[in-house]
């Protein structure tokens, strides 16, 4: 019997062995689009690419291509990794025998009945094999649009105009919220819409990446809820519900932030409709855990929602900045709650780097909040930063800060600012992207020359400091070490 075609066809893309849990992004599209009317499939290749618990047995997964490292004796991200769009180029031109399987077992019967393809990138190894894909899609089926789409879009939409060759791979990518620019290119496609109707999208035209203009998300309350299809929650080495109420981040501030994108304004959900929809997909998935997809979960959202979720019955984690009202009196009703894990930034303990990085957060209220959350059993993470024009001691005094507060921390992130394309023109940091960032893909950690604590050393220190803390701890984190 022949199969009906598709009007989208999405896929998540391989190969990031990071990814523990279902992403939100795509389910999401799923749901808005079917809602609208539109035949849409999805499917994790992630998932399918690395196979079950991959993470837990230690496999290595697959390597798409081995970048070059970062050697300039100035750069802040020496040692880290680079992807040059001429290497790049190359290797998604060459032959690589796991993508090939997987694009012949998952991808090409799949895309071949689907009137557009899109593929999700959170990473620049994702957008790499999505790449990859676009190509063999092309000389399989000539004609058959692509696009691209995800977190990693939008931190490249500066740099797109200086990379055209890689719109002689895909035809399409959609930078930032794609509900409604995703819609209208399927019916741009379709031939019923001018492309100048679909905002958020890059195409090339000549020699020139052209990119339409902005849209900003559609308000929450009118999206519907992610659709899992595709997304096998036992198959997950964390099986956990994705689920978004806010977008944006409320507080927006941090120099070093590279997770808001400019223009991406702050939303909420009500709590009626979280409270509605989180109990539907728990009822629907038969799993009741859930991972908060927000940038920074809002002080007053959680209070909000923590009499509703005791109800509920439900396991969740979040990300959140700390705040007062983080009280033991209100620690207590955050676990009963179903509050497993809460993430939440330090990055220096030094108070003069506290106001450059525009925290907005005092020292007093980080150790209130985390023993506060700690002696309630809610699990804590901190994430500490080693920023640009930072002094060692200052980073020494962080990490002190943090080791002697181990036994209330499950888990400590110490991280390396990363320079992503559209910070460098709001960043104010010192420091400056290096003269090849404009053509290095590795868009949220472009090269950066800037003065401040030696890789070597960092690496030092922050293995030694997590060593001591995690060490301690019981257990990993869940949805792994975010940003
Ligand atoms: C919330 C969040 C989390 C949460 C929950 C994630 C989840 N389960 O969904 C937690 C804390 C658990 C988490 C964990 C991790 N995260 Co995270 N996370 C985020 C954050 C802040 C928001 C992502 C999100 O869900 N947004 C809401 C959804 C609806 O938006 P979206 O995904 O962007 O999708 C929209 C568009 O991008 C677009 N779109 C998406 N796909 C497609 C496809 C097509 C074809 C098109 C056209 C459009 C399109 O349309 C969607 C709807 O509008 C982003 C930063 C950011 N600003 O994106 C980092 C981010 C995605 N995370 C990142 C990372 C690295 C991780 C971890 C791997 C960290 C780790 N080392 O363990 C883990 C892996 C989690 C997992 N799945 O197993 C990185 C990835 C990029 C990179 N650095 O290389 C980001 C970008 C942060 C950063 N700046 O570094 N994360
Ligand atoms: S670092 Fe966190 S709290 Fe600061 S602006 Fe970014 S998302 Fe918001």
């Amino acid at each position: 019997m022949k199969r009906q075609r598709v009007d989208l066809r999405l896929f998540f893309s391989p190969f990031g062995q990071e990814f523990v849990a279902p992403e939100l992004g795509v389910p999401q599209l799923t749901a808005y689009l079917t809602g609208r009317g539109f035949r849409v499939r999805q499917t994790d290749l992630n998932l399918l690419g690395l196979g079950p618990a991959a993470a837990l047995c230690g496999r290595e997964a697959p390597r798409f291509w081995q970048p070059s490292l970062r050697r300039g004796a100035r750069l802040w991200n020496r040692g880290g990794h680079a992807y040059p769009l001429d290497e790049v180029l190359e290797a998604v031109a060459d032959k690589n025998p796991e993508a090939e399987l997987l694009y012949e077992r998952h991808v090409r019967d799949r895309a071949g009945r689907a009137g557009l393809v899109g593929f999700s990138a959170c990473t620049v190894d994702q957008a790499l094999a999505a790449l990859f894909f676009c190509r063999r899609i092309r000389e399989d089926f000539p004609g058959l649009k692509t696009c691209l789409g995800g977190p990693w879009v939008g931190a490249s939409w500066d740099a797109l105009p200086g990379w055209p060759e890689l719109f002689s791979l895909t035809d399409f990518m959609i930078g930032f919220s794609a509900e409604v620019p995703l819609e209208r290119l399927i019916r741009h496609v379709r031939g019923e819409l001018p492309i100048s109707a679909v905002e958020n999208l890059a195409y090339r035209r000549g020699r020139k990446v052209l990119r339409n203009p902005f849209r900003p998300s559609l308000p929450l309350e009118e999206l519907p809820p992610p659709a899992l299809d595709g997304f096998p929650l036992d198959r997950y080495v964390q099986p956990s519900l994705p689920y978004q109420t806010t977008q944006g981040c409320e507080w927006g501030h941090c120099s070093f932030c590279n997770c808001v994108f400019p223009k991406q304004a702050f939303d909420r959900k009500s709590p009626e409709k979280t409270l509605r929809e989180m109990e539907a997909l728990a009822r629907g998935a038969g799993i009741r855990s859930f991972a908060l997809a927000d940038l920074s979960t809002p002080f007053e959202v959680l209070e909000g929602m923590v009499p509703h979720w005791r109800r509920m019955r439900a396991a969740w984690r979040a990300m959140a900045r700390v705040h007062e009202g983080f009280t033991p009196a209100f620690a207590r009703r955050l676990k009963a709650s179903g509050c497993e894990y809460l993430f939440f930034g330090l990055e220096t303990a030094g108070r003069e780097g506290l106001g450059r990085l525009r925290k907005g957060i005092a020292l007093k209220t980080v150790d209130a909040t985390v023993r506060a959350c700690a002696e309630a059993g809610v699990r804590v993470g901190l994430f500490a930063l080693n920023y640009p024009g930072q002094s060692e001691s200052e980073l020494l005094r962080t990490l002190e800060f943090c080791v002697s507060r181990r036994r209330f921390l499950a888990d400590l992130a110490v991280n390396r600012f990363k320079m992503g394309h559209w910070m460098t023109i709001y960043s104010d940091l010192p420091g400056r992207a290096s003269s090849a960032a404009a053509r290095d893909l590795n868009s949220f950690d472009v090269p950066y020359l800037a003065d401040g604590v030696p890789i070597e050393r960092f690496l030092e220190l922050k293995f030694k400091a997590e060593g001591i803390v995690n060490g301690h701890s019981k257990g990993p984190a869940p949805g792994g070490t975010p940003r």
